[in-house]
């Protein structure tokens, strides 16, 4: 069982998003549970303010310090309550690590994982400096908040806790392992808009289908991804 947090101002954005299909179906049968928290719901300020403009000035707003501390100290003070360790917090943000395949694999061995959501310009350094213990990106492009790229984290994490896909070894299976590229994949029917199915996978022989996938498998990477290929090649010699 692993716990996803979600300290945010958009918390529908995140529920609505992450409880459908597998994962819908994961949190159903308790292989994850998913609490988006309201930042908004921690502030002191009477109009129910979060932002503010920043020191030094310049365009845009910031998120301030306190009602993200907050509402991270009630995440964290519910683990605590339950005997767990405190739970890393992950803040999205252009700054950070990319995040590849790696990185959730070693994501998907805690038992809590807090992700912070900022939106505006940013959050004030001083609280970052308090609670975050990681920085990922998940790319080198600019989004109007952290929810998204939270979501798209929490989905390639969550797929790897045991019992969420049905089909135990497809988390492994699918593109990267290896590092290679998945091979092309037909179903019925065998003849669509004059075009067969590759022969070998109607033979039967599953050591021919076996190695036919390897084989694209190797070729898309060299075509498509030459920086993988390359290091599948120095892996294998
Ligand atoms: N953000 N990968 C949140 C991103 C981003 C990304 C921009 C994060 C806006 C407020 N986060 N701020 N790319 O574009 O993680």
């Amino acid at each position: 069982m692993m716990n996803f947090h979600i300290l945010t101002l958009f918390p529908e954005m995140v529920m609505q998003g992450l409880h459908t299909s597998i994962l819908g179906r994961a949190v159903e049968r308790e292989h994850i549970s998913i609490e988006a928290v309201n930042i908004r719901d921690y502030t002191l300020d009477k109009h129910g303010k979060v932002d503010d403009y920043t020191y030094g000035g310049g365009a845009g707003m910031l998120m301030q310090a306190q009602p993200v501390f907050d509402a991270w100290q009630a995440v964290a003070d519910g683990i605590a309550a339950r005997g767990a360790s405190p739970g890393r917090v992950i803040y999205v943000t252009p700054q950070g690590k990319t995040f590849h395949q790696k990185m959730a694999q070693e994501l998907a061995a805690e038992e809590d994982l807090i992700f912070l959501c900022g939106h505006y310009e940013g959050i004030d350094e001083r609280v970052l400096e308090e609670i975050v213990t990681d920085e990922v990106s998940i790319g080198d492009y600019v989004l109007t908040g952290g929810e998204l790229p939270a979501m798209v984290m929490i989905d390639a994490i969550a797929r790897l806790v045991p019992g969420v896909l049905h089909n135990t070894d497809s988390a492994v299976t699918e593109s990267f392992y290896d590092g290679l590229l998945e091979y092309p994949q037909y179903s019925r029917p065998e003849v669509w808009h004059d075009r067969r199915v590759p022969p070998i996978l109607l033979s039967g022989d599953h050591a021919k289908v076996d190695a036919w996938r390897l084989e694209q498998s190797i070729l898309r990477t060299k075509e498509r991804r030459p920086d993988l290929y390359e290091v599948y090649c120095n892996k294998n010699l």
